[in-house]
């Protein structure tokens, strides 16, 4: 079926629109008519799709396609690509995974594949290559996600659910005319609340905030960033060091203990090892009262504010919020861990507008409730083997194969990686210290990886098949956290000799004898009808009634009726004996004999303050005097986007903006506009600077996505576009949860003083055209 001119209903990470294509080409995102607060970001997208950064054609690496395997690995990202025709290149792709496996066994292919891919719940590239790499006798995957890798390690110990760092928090509805003061560690940030995988047909952040502050909440932001909240909701700026909210949140229940605010009663009833804690936040056992004025200098705020702020929280009904991004750094486990404690101490937990949650603002839907039924997935299932790595700690796998780590308990063991697989993941964009991932990279015999576009990624592998993008082809969009499912539907014919992953996978499991138990015989709209149904009989569980596949499809959308309030942990707090937590006590753990019984000094029984490594108060501190904010962009999603026209708009001096403090700037002779050299020791990046008083002094913030632009990508070089990883470091967040731990980076900066031209990453890398292979595509 070939595309023709019209609108269609389609869906993105950015949210839900109405493509409108003139002449075969798309010309627009209109935004859903339903939503309210549309992110600008839809309007990037009609650049992407037909794009000279677009793969035309499956693409060889040079000495690759000569030599064979390990072939001349240092030349990744910096050789030239051969274009084959698409049978040539899945006979390579099928001959090389069935030469690993059968000589090194399935543990040698990486294919955890980490990444957002695209909305469309389906063709959802990384699902689809895990689901084909288990056909085919499994892969070393990676547990838990960059997100929140470390929520999900520690809050089973604490709380005994690990949804609680996402899914399970309290509605906005119990918060409405409940909440007299919102403390909210990180902000509440209207830019990363933009995004929501799968899509989302409305974005209520901004109406919901805006409402509760007209009917009295009064919000706090503790960050280092002013703009953290948006000034609309007039927040209370708390800007703390980074990295300093364990110390805050010890002086604050410091201040608790001394000044009798403690609610002794929802302590005995409902948590276990107060006392303990007590102990160490006391200074009995280590010598050391965390008091306020303890903290104050720690987080360099005054005592009194501490003491006043601890006041206001046990006066008011109090709702503490505690961003993603806060686990994100060394020690990442001890903020999650010290949120729960302090909300526990303020014994709110239960009550409407009470108690704590995780990840508010964070992603478009949170606050909203969570369908109890699943939305259309497709299961990549089931596993097979037992191979995979803490999700982050990907470079280290490849530069210690058969090296011993431990990770929540378990002492572990680095699989030896002969291929890596990547489908809808950027680990140029996501990973840290990409000078060290550079050069493990040059590791792997094989690196295959499926891209639409150009990638800092792509460009690193041996072997890249074009992929198409979501308007060129039919899926479904959905999210358990908004109300509507989307027919994505196919808008535009593919691009170049795209093909989509689905198809491609096909054609690889044909090869290698397992089409049928990785098609299933089924056509891709018969998989959207079959995942589709699947999830309207789970829907009927719950008396949720869905309109069959059909006239979902031809409506273009289904609207859910489903009202669910949650006040987090209600039930438990009624009755915590008839509704017990998860834990071993049952009881929230405010001390964990299991963690206690690993014996990590990095992460012991109990939350407590551990300075970073890098950090203001660290001895690097001298070197690398300035605090990095990696956090993600307001003008993309990660790497993605970024040749759109809202990322490229929002550039300065040609390079990705850095944001820093006047009076670091001046320090340093900085003016608005200039372009800087941000580095320390492990690299160095070009961006281009805007002073402003939203940072304290001592921060400066440059967001992740811009993509990796080496001088030259063999040695680690300068980068000239201002990618932040390549300063960030890679370092576990302690042995328990092994997340990354991007937030606690040490940075100085400087004037630049060698500019080595224009960013040449949005242009597409050298390649040999294959005259002689134009096909149409599948
Ligand atoms: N310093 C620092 N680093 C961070 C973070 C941070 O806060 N600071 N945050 C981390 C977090 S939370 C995350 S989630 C990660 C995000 O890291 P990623 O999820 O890896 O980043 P994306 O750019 O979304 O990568 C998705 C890739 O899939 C490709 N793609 C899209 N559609 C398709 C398709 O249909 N098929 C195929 N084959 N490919 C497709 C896109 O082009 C893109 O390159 O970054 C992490 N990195
Ligand atoms: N536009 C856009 N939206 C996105 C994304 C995107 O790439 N673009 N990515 C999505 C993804 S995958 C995720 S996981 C979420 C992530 O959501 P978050 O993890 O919350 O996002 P970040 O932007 O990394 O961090 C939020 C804020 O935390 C603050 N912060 C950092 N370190 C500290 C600290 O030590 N103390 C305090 N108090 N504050 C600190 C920073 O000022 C930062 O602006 O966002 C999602 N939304
Ligand atoms: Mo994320």
């Amino acid at each position: 079926m070939s595309a023709v001119d019209g609108e269609f209903p389609h869906s993105s990470h950015w949210g839900a629109f109405t493509a409108v294509v003139e002449n075969g080409k798309l010309v627009q995102a209109r935004p859903h008519a339903g939503d309210t607060d549309p992110s600008d970001l839809l309007t990037s997208i009609p650049d992407i799709v037909e794009s000279p950064l677009r793969v035309n054609a499956p693409s060889v690496r040079r000495s690759w396609l000569e030599h064979g395997p390990g072939a001349r690995t240092d030349l990744r990202g910096t050789e030239e690509f051969v274009e084959v025709s698409w049978e040539q290149a899945l006979d390579l792709v099928a001959g090389e995974l069935e030469r690993v496996r059968t000589q090194h066994g399935n543990d040698a292919i990486f294919g955890g594949s980490y990444g957002w891919s695209s909305a469309g719940r389906f063709h959802h590239a990384k699902t689809q290559v895990n689901r084909f790499l288990n056909r085919i006798g499994g892969f070393t995957d990676q547990k838990h996600n960059y997100s929140f890798a470390t929520g999900l390690a520690v809050l089973p110990h604490i709380v005994g659910d690990p949804a609680m760092v996402s899914g399970e928090v309290t509605t906005w509805s119990r918060l409405q005319g409940a909440t007299t003061l919102w403390v909210a560690f990180g902000g509440l940030p209207l830019r990363t609340a933009q995004a929501e995988a799968g899509g989302i047909t409305r974005h209520v952040g901004r109406d919901n905030l805006a409402e509760m502050a007209r009917t009295g909440t009064h919000f706090v932001n503790v960050s280092p960033l002013r703009d953290d909240i948006h000034a609309e909701i007039d927040p209370e700026w708390v800007a703390l060091r980074a990295n300093t909210d364990t110390a805050l949140m010890l002086g604050l229940a410091h201040t608790l203990e001394r000044d009798g605010l403690v609610d002794k009663n929802f302590l005995n009833r409902c948590t276990h090892g107060y006392e303990t804690f007590r102990q160490y936040l006391l200074g009995e056992s280590d010598g050391r009262p965390k008091t306020a004025a303890w903290a104050a200098r720690i987080c360099d705020l005054d005592e009194e504010f501490i003491v006043g702020l601890a006041h206001r929280m046990a006066d008011n009904r109090t709702f503490i919020t505690t961003t993603w991004s806060l686990q994100r750094a060394e020690y990442g486990e001890q903020p999650y861990w010290m949120t729960v404690t302090l909300a526990a101490m303020l014994g709110q937990i239960g009550l409407a507008g009470g108690g704590f949650s995780f990840g508010y603002g964070n992603s478009a839907g949170m606050g909203s409730s969570k369908l109890p039924f699943g939305t259309p997935v497709l299961p990549a299932g089931p596993q097979q083997g037992d191979s995979w790595i803490p999700v982050a700690r990907h470079t280290e796998m490849l530069e210690n194969p058969g090296g011993e780590y431990e990770f929540d308990g378990e002492k572990r063991t680095y699989p030896h990686i002969r291929l890596i697989y990547w489908a809808g993941g950027n680990p140029f964009h996501h990973h840290q210290d990409l000078n060290r991932l550079a050069a493990a990279w040059r590791r792997p015999e094989t690196i295959v990886v499926h891209e639409p576009w150009w990638t800092p990624t792509a460009r690193r592998a041996d072997i890249v098949l074009p992929a198409t993008t979501t308007l060129e082809r039919n899926d479904i969009g959905a999210s358990s956290r908004d109300r509507v499912l989307v027919a994505m539907k196919r808008a535009v014919e593919p691009v170049g000799q795209a093909r989509d992953d689905f198809a491609i996978f096909s054609a690889l499991a044909e090869r290698l004898g397992v089409a049928a138990q990785y098609t299933e015989g089924r056509t891709e709209m018969e998989w959207l009808r079959f995942l589709y149904d699947a999830s309207r009989d789970k829907a009927a569980g719950f008396d949720v009634q869905m309109p069959g596949f059909e006239q979902f499809w031809e409506k273009g959308e289904v609207a859910i009726e489903h009202d669910g309030e949650r006040t987090l942990m209600a039930e438990f707090r009624q009755d915590p004996a008839a509704n017990p937590l998860r834990t071993p006590t049952g009881k929230i753990e405010i001390t964990s004999d299991v963690v206690a019984g690993f014996g990590y000094d990095d992460c012991p029984g109990h939350p407590v303050w551990l300075e970073p490594r890098e950090w203001a108060g660290s001895p690097l501190a001298q070197q690398y005097p300035l605090h990095l904010i990696s956090n993600q962009p307001r003008h993309r999603l990660h790497g993605q986007l970024d040749m759109g026209r809202v990322s490229r708009a929002a550039k300065v001096a040609g390079r990705e903006p850095v944001r820093l403090n006047p009076e670091d700037a001046a320090a340093r002779g900085i003016c608005d506009g200039d372009l800087v050299e941000v580095f320390n020791g492990r690299g160095r990046v070009l961006a281009g600077a805007v002073l402003s008083d939203a940072l304290r002094a001592g921060v400066i913030q440059l967001s992740t996505g811009a993509w990796h632009d080496p001088v030259d990508p063999a040695a680690a070089s300068l980068d000239r576009h201002g990618n932040a990883n390549v300063l960030t470091r890679d370092v576990g967040t302690s042995r328990l949860g092994q997340g990354p731990s991007a937030h606690s980076t040490l940075v100085e900066v400087r004037k630049a003083t060698e500019d080595p031209g224009p960013v040449a990453v949005h242009h597409p890398p050298t390649i040999v055209p294959n005259f002689g292979s134009a096909e149409t595509p599948a």
